[in-house]
């Protein structure tokens, strides 16, 4: 009988050290085309031409809308926030969920102190979960105006998106709005006086306004659109359900 109790003992332990083999396997094979992406994101005051003037704007790497990202579901991010402005900022990762890296969401006054002119800060978080177009942008006062981009987290490698169909081809499209004036003295000026700020001088796609502005960038614009898709794509996570996207004048809005 003793016999037998300690054959039993060697196999359950010998199980348990081969599930543990595997589950360490598994773990190993799903982290194993996981991606770290770098980026320099070095905010600066640059010269903007959007309705016949020229802004000061700030911008991230002297482009407007900023660099776009795209990494994979999985993959990490590291961004270096280098700030050459003269104003505090900071970056939000919008949409996001930081898992055990709330340090790295962006908020001023929330989850960190700003960075001041002349300093910088490494923003690092992995993406677990989601899928889609997401964005990034300033949150620091209205700074948002013009320091934003686009986020663009591919299914994992190997995957699919949740659509019945794949899309042939992808264009991130980016609306914001653009002010004839700096954007931080347009609120400074409301906070000032108590009014509403005032209104923007021009809706814009991609930061161009339409063909129906003074000075647009002629021939630039030109989208029909066909699907507009916002937020992350997280029900596929939730439910598996494939979602059919594919009717014309659809706007599939995931939450
Ligand atoms: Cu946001």
């Amino acid at each position: 009988m003793e016999v037998f109790e300690n054959i039993f003992a060697i196999n359950h332990r010998f199980s348990l050290f081969f599930l543990g083999l595997l589950l360490l396997l598994a773990s190993a094979l799903s982290l194993a085309n996981a991606k770290t992406h770098y980026h320099e994101f070095v905010i600066q005051a640059t010269p903007v031409k959007r309705l016949c003037k020229t802004q000061n704007s700030i911008t991230v790497n002297g482009m407007f809308p900023g660099p776009t990202l795209e990494v994979n579901n999985g993959d990490t991010l590291v961004v270096n926030a280098v700030n050459k402005a003269q104003y505090n900022v900071t970056i939000h990762w919008h949409g996001v969920r930081q898992m055990r890296t709330g340090w790295a969401d962006g908020p001023e006054f929330v989850t960190q102190c700003p960075v001041r002119p002349g300093g910088s800060y490494t923003y690092k978080f992995t993406i677990q979960g989601q899928e889609g177009t997401l964005w990034w942008h300033a949150h620091s006062s209205w700074l948002r105006a013009t320091v934003y981009g686009a986020l663009i987290i591919h299914p994992r490698e190997g995957s699919s998106y949740p659509f019945s169909k794949q899309p042939k081809r992808e264009t991130a499209i980016l609306l914001g709005e653009w002010w004839n004036a700096n954007p931080i003295d347009v609120v400074r000026e409301a906070a000032r006086t108590g009014g509403a700020p005032n209104v923007s001088d021009a809706y814009t796609v991609n930061g161009q306004p339409g063909d129906l502005y003074n000075c647009s960038s002629q021939g630039m614009l030109k989208y029909s659109f066909k699907l507009v898709e916002m937020g992350g794509l997280i029900p596929k996570l939730k439910t598996n359900k494939k979602v059919d996207c594919t009717n014309q004048l659809s706007i599939c809005i995931f939450h």
